[in-house]
């Protein structure tokens, strides 16, 4: 059963939503700069105005009130606040705007939960390395403590990063994300790991500085499929699990909730293939010091971001060169029997959520879980009347009531993925997560609820009625 206090939200991020990329002194953020290149987004598509956010805040207001979400998931652009990513400017205009969102919501008796990072960096911290540099960390930190210090008398939920996973492949190994790197097999544990220097010093200052006052929580959202063997009685593939998940969700959970440092498997894995190939110099996955902040505890609840599940088996490398797949040694496949959403890495398994929800409480001293994203694409004509999407709501919310109750779960929250259709990243505006429809050719960018969006608010309004009239 769901408690009285359940949080049932839905999520958002700037970037993919707020537009006004150069409105009232933002400044320019790794996206804008990538989305304005030849070839990066599908039909050349950019985030300058997207669902216009920006201008239309009042607009997404009236559709969290018409789902009657307890909660809404939001993220800050830090280059609206802070035009080059540091103090030396703050950007009133941003201020005020995010002022306005956050006190609307709590006017309607909906909380806000919001991300400082949701891929979005600073264009001028780029130019200084970004991510790749040890830096970012104190810059990170000391934005975090300006929202903190700003908001956090009113916002309790904060995540920190969002996916740093998908922030350190996608943005620097596969390139497909900003920055469009493709430095394979080193890049991006190095990003990984200032993510998780910046993470820890920004929870550590929440935790010394404002925590008492504000009495908020403070996590790192983290996304992971979840994994089974392709062959249950293979040694060999269950083995290749327990590697693929060493290096998605252990990667960034060892250290915040096991041992403050990376999975031996892990740093195993790469110091053997260095060695098998002649990588000469230090480890390409770093290591932390004791000029480091303390990594283990820094996360007070934990953020889980599902979308999907994969069998896994030995191998699938890339022969003589460096990339992270053959430190991983473990190749994922689609399970014939699991249906594919409108885009090819999302198979629909509902039951992967419960699984990994019982995985993560087994594995991390059964923590506090906010589900802080989980939704289903749809593209190609527009449909209204969603079904697929209804019946994969209704599929995973079934999933997650068993870990509550069967499993004994501590889940305290659910955030869709999406309040409404908005850039989606490298498929621009092709693939729809929203519970509201936007169409971007009209110059409104009218928003219509969905069939989805329909029964979420239903399932909202049996646990909980009458919050947000
Ligand atoms: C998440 N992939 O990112 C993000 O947090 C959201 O901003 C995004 O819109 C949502 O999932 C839906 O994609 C991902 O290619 C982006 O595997 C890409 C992938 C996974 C997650």
């Amino acid at each position: 059963m769901f408690v009285r206090d359940f949080a049932w939200g839905a999520a958002t991020a700037s970037f993919q939503i707020e537009g006004g990329w150069q409105a009232d002194g933002k400044g320019p953020s790794i996206w804008d700069t990538f989305s304005h290149e030849k070839g990066r987004v599908f039909g050349e598509q950019n985030g300058d105005v997207a669902c216009n956010s920006y201008e239309m805040w009042e607009k997404d207001l009236e559709c969290i009130q018409q789902l009657g979400l307890t909660h809404y998931r939001l993220s800050l652009s830090w280059a609206r606040l802070l035009p080059d990513g540091t103090m030396q400017h703050i950007n009133d205009k941003g201020v005020l705007y995010y002022n306005k969102v956050i006190d609307d919501l709590l006017a309607c008796n909906v909380s806000p939960m919001v991300t400082l990072y949701h891929f979005d960096l600073p264009q001028a911290l780029q130019d200084q390395g970004g991510w790749k540099s040890p830096d970012i960390a104190t810059l990170f930190e000391n934005y975090a403590k300006f929202c903190f210090e700003t908001f956090g008398d009113r916002v309790k939920l904060w995540i920190t990063i969002n996916e740093p996973y998908v922030c350190a492949k996608l943005g620097y190994e596969d390139g497909i994300h900003a920055p469009g790197l493709k430095e394979k097999g080193t890049a991006a544990y190095l990003v990984g790991h200032n993510m998780l220097r910046a993470h820890a010093m920004a929870w550590h200052s929440y935790d010394s500085t404002y925590r008492q006052k504000q009495k908020g929580a403070v996590s790192l959202a983290i996304n992971s499929d979840w994994l089974e063997p392709l062959h249950q009685d293979s040694n060999e593939d269950v083995a290749a699990v327990e590697r693929d998940l060493a290096f998605t969700l252990g990667w960034f959970a060892w250290p915040v909730f096991v041992n403050g440092d990376y999975p031996e498997i892990m740093k195993s894995a790469i110091d053997a293939q260095s060695k098998k190939l002649g990588y000469k110099g230090a480890s390409r996955l770093p290591s932390f010091s004791d000029d480091d902040p303390a990594i283990l505890g820094t996360a007070d609840f934990f953020a889980l971001n599902y979308y999907t599940s994969r069998k896994v088996k030995a191998g699938g490398g890339c022969g003589q060169t460096l990339c992270m797949k053959s430190d991983r040694d473990a190749e994922e496949l689609l399970d014939s029997s699991w249906p594919i959403s409108g885009v090819s890495w999302l198979a629909v398994v509902p039951h992967g959520i419960r699984k990994l929800l019982k995985y993560i409480k087994d594995t991390f001293s059964n923590p506090a879980v906010y589900i802080t994203e989980n939704g289903f694409p749809q593209v190609g004509p527009l449909q209204i009347e969603d079904v697929e999407r209804c019946e994969f709501y209704k599929d995973t919310i079934a999933e997650v009531d068993k870990a509550i109750q069967e499993d004994g779960v501590n889940v305290c929250g659910y955030f869709a993925w999406s309040l409404m259709d908005n850039f989606e990243w490298a498929d621009g505006f092709s693939v729809r997560f929203g519970l509201f429809h936007v169409d971007f050719s009209d110059p409104n960018l009218s928003r219509t609820i969905y069939r989805s969006g329909r029964e979420y608010a239903t399932v909202i309004s049996k646990y909980k009625s009458g919050r947000c009239k």
